[in-house]
C-alpha cells in the first residue's frame, strides 16, 4: 500500500487529491492546523475511512512535519498548504512569505533530513503558480517563460520553486512543482473571484442578496476545474524522471465573461452593462441592478492576463483537461443553487 501525506489537506485542493489516492488505494495523512473553530468541512466526508488519517502540524513549524513523516513513513509528499489568497498577501506580506515561501523550504528540509537518515525515498510535490508569471512576459507561458511575480504570495512562491529546483539539483532529490493555473469548484474558498459570483448570484436569484460587488472585470485568467488538476499533481509524481510542469486548459477569459455566464445559469438573464469604469453597473433582464464596482477589490498591481500551455504536460503526462469554461461556470452555479435551497 502506497502512502502519501498531504499539507493543506483541509483545502479546495487538499480534499479532491485525499479523495483520489484513497480511491487509487493509498493510505493518506493529512496535516490539518488547529484552529478554533472547525476547519475541517471538505474533509468530514472522508474522515471514516480508516486510510484517512489525521495529524495536526503546521508547514512554519518544521518538527511537526518531521513527526508525520517517522509516523507515515511515506512514499509522496504533496505540499499544498499555504496563505493562498493573493490580496491578504499585502495585508500580511511577512506572515504569508513565511507559510507560502519558507513554509516550502521547511517541508523540503525536513524531506531531506528524513531521507539522510532513513535511506527511504520520497517523491515530493510543490504547489506552484501561475502568480509566478505574474506581469506575463510572454502569452501563453509555459514552463521556460520567466517569472515576474506581482503579490507578495506571487515572489513567496517563486522562493517556493527555485528551492525545489534547488533541492533536485543539490541532493538528487525526487522534487518538482506542478505550475497551476487558477482552477476552481464548487469547494473554492468564498473570497475568491469565482465563487463569489456563483455564491453571491446564486443568493440573489433566491431572493437574499441584491448587489454583488466586484473589483476589475477586465482581468483575464486561464480556469480549470480543481478536480482534473490535482490528477495532474498525481500524475507529476508518477514520473521516473522529476520535471516542473505547466497545468492549464489553454483558453483564457475575463472576470466580466464569468459574471455574464454565471448570471445566465442562475437565470438572471443576459446581463446589461452601463456606466465606465468604477461608474460601471450590470443590470438582470428585469433591469434590476445586481453588479456594481467597489474600489476596494482593486488590487496595488494586478496580473491582467494568464494563459497557460499545457503541452508538456499533454505530451508527457498524457494529460489535457476535461471540464471546460462553461462546464465549470455551470458545476458552480448549480452547486451554489443547491446549498442555498438547502439552508432555506
Ligand atoms: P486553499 O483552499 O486556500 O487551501 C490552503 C490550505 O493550506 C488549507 O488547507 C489551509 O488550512 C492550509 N494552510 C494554510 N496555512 C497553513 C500552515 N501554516 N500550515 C499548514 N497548513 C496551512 O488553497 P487551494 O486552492 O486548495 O490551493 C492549494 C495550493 O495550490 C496552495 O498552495 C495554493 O497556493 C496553490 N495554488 C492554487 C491554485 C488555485 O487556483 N486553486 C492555483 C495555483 C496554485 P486551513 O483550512 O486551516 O486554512
Ligand atoms: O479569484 P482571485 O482572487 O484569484 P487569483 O488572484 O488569480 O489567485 C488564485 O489563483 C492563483 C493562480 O494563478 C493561485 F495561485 C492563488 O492561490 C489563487 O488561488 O482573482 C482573480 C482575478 C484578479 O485579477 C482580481 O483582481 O479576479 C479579479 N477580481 C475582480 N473582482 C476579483 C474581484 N478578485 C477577488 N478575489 N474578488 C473580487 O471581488
Amino acid at each position: 500500500m502506497k502512502t502519501a501525506i498531504i499539507t493543506g489537506v483541509t483545502g479546495q485542493d487538499g480534499s479532491y487529491l485525499a479523495e483520489l489516492l484513497l480511491k487509487k488505494g493509498y493510505k493518506v495523512y493529512g496535516m490539518i492546523r488547529r484552529a478554533s473553530t472547525s476547519n475541517t468541512s471538505r474533509i468530514d466526508h472522508l474522515t471514516d475511512n480508516p486510510n484517512f488519517i489525521i495529524r495536526k502540524g503546521d508547514v512554519t513549524d518544521r518538527s511537526s512535519i518531521e513527526h508525520i513523516l517517522l509516523e507515515a513513513e511515506p512514499c509522496e509528499f504533496y505540499n499544498l498548504a499555504a496563505q493562498s489568497f493573493v490580496p491578504e498577501s499585502w495585508t500580511n506580506p511577512v506572515y504569508t512569505s513565511e507559510v507560502t515561501g519558507i513554509g516550502v523550504l521547511k517541508c523540503l528540509e525536513a524531506v531531506r533530513y528524513y531521507q539522510e537518515h532513513t535511506g527511504r525515498k520520497i517523491k515530493f510535490y510543490q504547489a506552484g503558480s501561475s502568480e509566478q508569471f505574474g506581469k506575463a512576459l510572454e502569452v501563453p507561458q509555459n514552463e521556460n517563460t520567466p517569472f515576474y511575480p506581482r503579490s507578495p504570495y506571487g515572489v513567496a512562491k517563486v522562493f517556493g520553486y527555485h528551492m525545489t529546483r534547488n533541492y533536485r539539483e543539490s541532493y538528487n532529490m525526487y522534487a518538482l512543482t506542478g505550475i497551476l493555473f487558477n482552477h476552481e469548484s464548487p469547494r473554492r474558498g468564498l473570497e475568491f473571484v469565482t465563487r463569489k459570483i456563483t455564491h453571491t448570484l446564486a443568493r440573489i436569484a433566491n431572493g437574499e442578496e441584491t448587489i454583488l460587488e466586484l473589483g476589475n472585470l477586465e482581468a483575464r485568467r486561464d480556469w480549470g476545474y480543481a478536480k482534473d488538476y490535482v490528477k495532474a499533481m498525481w500524475m507529476m509524481l508518477q514520473q521516473e524522471e522529476p520535471k516542473d510542469y505547466v497545468i492549464a486548459t489553454g483558453e483564457t477569459h475575463s472576470v466580466r465573461e464569468f459574471v455574464e455566464k454565471a448570471a445566465e445559469y442562475a437565470g438572471l438573464g443576459k446581463i446589461k452593462w452601463k456606466g465606465k469604469g468604477t461608474n460601471e453597473k450590470g443590470y438582470d433582464e428585469n433591469n434590476k441592478l445586481i453588479v456594481k464596482i467597489n474600489k476596494k477589490y482593486y488590487r496595488p498591481a494586478e496580473v491582467d492576463l494568464l494563459l497557460g500551455d499545457p503541452s508538456r504536460a499533454k505530451k508527457e503526462l498524457g494529460w489535457k483537461p476535461k471540464t471546460s469554461f462553461d462546464e465549470l461556470v455551470k458545476i458552480m452555479v448549480k452547486a451554489d443553487m443547491e446549498l442555498i435551497k438547502l439552508k432555506k
